[in-house]
């Protein structure tokens, strides 16, 4: 493993490679204001996620959990992408296959520009009627009525992410992996690597052969398994690795 943080070798890796793949968690949004999960100022030190994510807790109670992402919803939409975003919404163009698979619900990496997007964990700006199963874009906020209802059948509507317990799209599964399993380069960003499938993702693109870069504040479960490991924030260190890509391309 190189933790050294040099840039030059992890862009020369790049400029060889033709298909890769990023794989992105909370920490990427996290430099545009939005809190992670996990860690001193993550989302789930005073909501417990078994309280929120889950579909028992919106059996129970889904005011309670409309409420929470509501607010959730009032802190994302009026941030920005940052540079980290950027960084691989331009990455998409000059590769001949690049695939951005995000673990993150909030739209930022389609605000950026990116359009090839894996969405594992749904969007907070979409519903889904819990009877009809019809998803819908939803971007009011603050939202009208708490919880929100099924204009066609008066039905509850849902957020359309995937809570645990919850399968995740078969199709977008499906893809992630053998996307995974035929790069030659995986950069892992800004994710604690714990949550699965997800943190699987890595591990089988390791197993066909390719290299992991991981970009985190702290070391993961992953971190013993990734080629080349930068500490740092991924808003300064994507825009790094990117001029060396420029300088030399
Ligand atoms: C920076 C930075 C900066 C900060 N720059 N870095 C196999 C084994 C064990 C358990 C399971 C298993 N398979 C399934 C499970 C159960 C469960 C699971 O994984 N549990 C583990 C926690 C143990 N998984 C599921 O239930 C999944 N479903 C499933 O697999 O179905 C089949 C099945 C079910 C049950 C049993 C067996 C099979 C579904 C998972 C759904 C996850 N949903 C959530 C909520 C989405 C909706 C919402 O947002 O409200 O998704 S949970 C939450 O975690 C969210 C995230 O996408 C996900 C990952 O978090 P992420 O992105 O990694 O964020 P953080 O906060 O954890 O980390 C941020 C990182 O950034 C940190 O490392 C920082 O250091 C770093 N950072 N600033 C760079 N500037």
């Amino acid at each position: 493993m190189n933790e050294s943080g040099d840039i030059v070798p992890v862009a020369e890796l790049l400029r060889q490679a033709k298909k890769v793949v990023a794989l992105t968690g909370a920490g990427i949004s996290a430099e545009s204001g939005i809190p992670t999960f996990r860690g001193k100022d993550g989302l789930w030190k005073n909501y417990r996620a078994e309280e929120l994510a889950t579909p028992y807790a919106f059996d129970r109670d889904p005011t309670l959990v409309w409420e929470w992402y509501n607010w959730r919803r009032g802190i994302i939409a009026p941030v920005e992408p940052n540079p980290g975003h950027k960084v691989l919404a331009r990455w998409e163009k000059i590769f001949p296959e690049f695939t951005l698979i995000t673990q993150n619900i909030d739209g930022l990496h389609w605000k950026a520009g990116s359009k090839n997007i894996l969405e594992l964990h749904g969007n907070i700006w979409k519903m889904r009627c819990t009877e009809e199963g019809t998803i819908t874009d939803n971007h009011e906020s603050p939202l009208k009525e708490i919880p929100p209802h099924c204009p066609s059948c008066g039905a509850l509507l849902r957020p359309h992410v995937v809570w645990f317990g919850e399968s995740l799209s078969p199709l977008i599964l499906q893809r992630s992996f053998i996307l995974s399993s035929q790069c030659e380069v995986i950069l892992v960003i800004g994710t604690s690597a714990v949550v699965q499938p997800a943190a699987s993702l890595p591990l089988s693109a390791a197993e066909a052969g390719a290299k992991i870069v991981e970009i985190n504040l702290d070391p993961t479960p992953l971190t013993p398994y990734a080629d080349f490991s930068f500490r740092g924030k991924s808003g300064e260190i994507l825009p790094l690795i990117d001029k060396d890509l420029r300088r030399e391309s």
